[in-house]
């Protein structure tokens, strides 16, 4: 499939499996789930004929790792990223000592009054290296890294989850755990 095809599938996959699944007159089911039959007939109805095997090259291509099957092959969900309710049933784990966070300098002053919060998703996204935070961080201009005292936040009783593309997730994350890392 071309590039620009699977940028444009994959946008779709997320509109729907996690900001709108109504759209196209879908359900989430228990953890983001839904069928991939149901998902393919939803998307052939509303203008987008997608053969399975072209769905498989957008969950494997993508590049962010957005979407997986369940084990059966026969469920697809995001693997984060929603703004409908949606419990993961990802299990809680032990995170690394730091995780970073991508920003850009003018939600900073917020940011270090308040901490991180969800904002429109479901919750906090954290990168396991600066790297990936300031790719996150440009998207929205010029990057910031913040450095998550993840091990602190851990000892304190916060819990973390980690999807499968190696995101980590967090309800919050207090002011307290912060600090400004590189640039
Ligand atoms: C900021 C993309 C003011 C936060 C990415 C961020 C990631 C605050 C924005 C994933 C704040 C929320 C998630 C506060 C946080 N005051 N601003 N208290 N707390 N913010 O998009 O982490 O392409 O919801 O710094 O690559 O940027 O969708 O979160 O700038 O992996 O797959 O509020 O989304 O992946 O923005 O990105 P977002 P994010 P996808």
């Amino acid at each position: 499939m071309e590039n620009e095809k699977l940028i444009r599938v994959s946008r779709r996959l997320s509109r729907h499996l996690r900001h709108a699944p109504e759209r196209i007159g879908l359900t989430l089911g228990q953890g983001g789930w839904v069928e991939v039959d149901d998902l393919l007939a939803a998307l052939a109805r509303h203008g987008l004929e997608l053969a399975r095997a072209e769905l498989d090259e957008v969950v494997t291509q993508n590049d962010k790792q957005r979407f997986a099957y369940d084990a059966t092959g026969k469920l697809i969900r995001a693997n984060q990223g929603h703004n409908v309710a949606v419990d993961l049933d990802l299990p809680a784990a032990q995170p690394p000592a730091v995780l970073c966070h991508g920003t850009v300098a003018r939600f900073l002053p917020a940011i270090l009054r308040e901490g991180l919060r969800p904002m429109s998703r479901e919750d906090v996204h954290l990168s396991p290296n600066a790297e990936t935070a300031l790719q996150v961080g440009k998207r929205r201009g010029k990057p910031i890294d913040l450095e998550v005292d993840a091990a602190a936040m851990s000892a304190s009783g916060h819990e973390f989850r980690v999807g499968a593309n190696g995101v980590w997730l967090t309800a919050a994350v207090p002011p307290e755990f912060l600090e400004q890392g590189e640039e």
